[in-house]
């Protein structure tokens, strides 16, 4: 049997945290036996944003090391940097000419971003469209991601529908896969919001890889509420709901168990021993990523060897999509 095809990507800005591990990569190197993966380091997207050149062609080669950190194996998924592969512009092109700008004006990550800026740029508004094509080009059944990426998700569904009401079956529908626990981990200075790597606040997020002093440091002073006694409401205790999270989805206990652990105790334990557990989890994650760092002669033949297998399947499809809408392959 043909396995299924899954694809996901982490925008390349800052370096990946705790959220991103939880919701995202973690989840990645559990499906990487029983599925045909491809993990990209998207660094199309991250023009979305203003970047510093030297800074970013920095940081796409460290994502890439940290993907492999973080157990994907370049051996059995294809990891590729999104810019390595032309297709996908491309394809973005013929999508927007697909797309209902309605549409695009209800993404929420949309508003949210462009809410913080005074430059709102087109690239953020189509960000969603590239993101389909990333989707399509490998005829993706599953879409492992965090929940704020559910809309973009359900946005691609809309364009393949558009594009097959127009021009016939050409895509594989993909399905969003978003894990039930640990969907959203929270940012540590305002429980209200996402964790998210380009906040500029650095202490609202833990990066994969931050020194065990800093983790503990970003944990003890993450923002809780004023109560001492230890119970789960994500509601009233946001904050502290959202270290019982963390605690639960890294050590695999459940929370009430954890709960019941902290009875007679303060909040201030909770931190201590959480913070224990993230160095933990990250210290084998920091020791390969600082090995891989040192040869990058290493890192750049691998990344050559994602981008040729990525872009043989992606241009397979560009063809067909060429051919379908009416253009001469040569
Ligand atoms: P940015 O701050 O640049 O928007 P981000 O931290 O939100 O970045 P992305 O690159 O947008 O990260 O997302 C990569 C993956 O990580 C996506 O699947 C996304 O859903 C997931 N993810 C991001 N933040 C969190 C979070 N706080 N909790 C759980 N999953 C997350
Ligand atoms: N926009 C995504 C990153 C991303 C992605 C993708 C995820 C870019 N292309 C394709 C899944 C599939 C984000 O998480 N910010």
């Amino acid at each position: 049997m043909t396995k299924k095809i899954i694809l996901s990507g982490s925008t390349v800005t800052g370096n990946l945290t705790l959220g991103n591990y939880i919701g995202a990569i973690n989840n990645w190197t559990k499906l990487q036996e029983e599925y045909e993966c491809l993990y990209m380091v998207a660094d199309l997207h991250a023009l979305t944003v203003r970047q510093e050149p030297k800074e970013l062609q920095a940081r796409i080669l460290s994502f890439y090391a940290q993907y492999i950190a973080c157990g994907l194996d370049p051996k059995k998924n294809t990891l590729f940097v999104q810019s390595h592969v032309p297709a996908h512009a491309e394809l973005q092109w013929i999508l927007t000419t697909l797309t209902p700008i309605g549409y695009l004006n209800r993404m929420t990550q949309f508003k949210e971003k462009s809410e913080k800026t005074n430059e709102i740029l087109a690239g953020l508004y189509m960000y969603p469209v590239l993101m389909a094509a990333d989707i399509l080009l490998y005829q993706a059944n599953l879409v492992p991601v965090g929940e704020d990426q559910r809309q973009h998700l359900e946005l691609s569904r809309d364009i393949v529908t558009f594009f097959h009401n127009r021009y016939g079956d050409t895509f594989t529908m993909p399905t969003a896969y978003i894990p039930k626990m640990g969907a959203k981990i929270m940012s540590l200075q305002d429980p209200t919001k996402k964790m998210s790597k380009s906040d500029e606040n650095d202490k609202s997020f833990i990066s994969i890889i931050d020194p065990p002093k800093s983790i503990e440091k970003k944990i003890k002073s993450s923002v809780t509420d004023s109560e001492t006694v230890v119970s789960y409401d994500p509601e009233k205790k946001a904050g502290l709901a959202n270290l019982l999270t963390i605690y639960s989805v890294l050590t695999g206990k459940n929370i009430d168990s954890i709960v019941a652990s902290y009875q007679g105790k303060m909040y201030g334990h909770v931190k201590v021993d959480l913070a224990e557990i993230v160095v933990e989890t990250f210290k084998p994650v920091q020791e390969k990523y600082h090995d891989l760092m040192k040869n990058q002669d290493h890192l750049l033949k691998l990344m050559k060897e994602g981008a040729d297998k990525a872009n043989a399947k992606a241009n397979q499809t560009l063809t067909n999509v060429y051919k379908k809408i009416g253009l001469v392959n040569l």
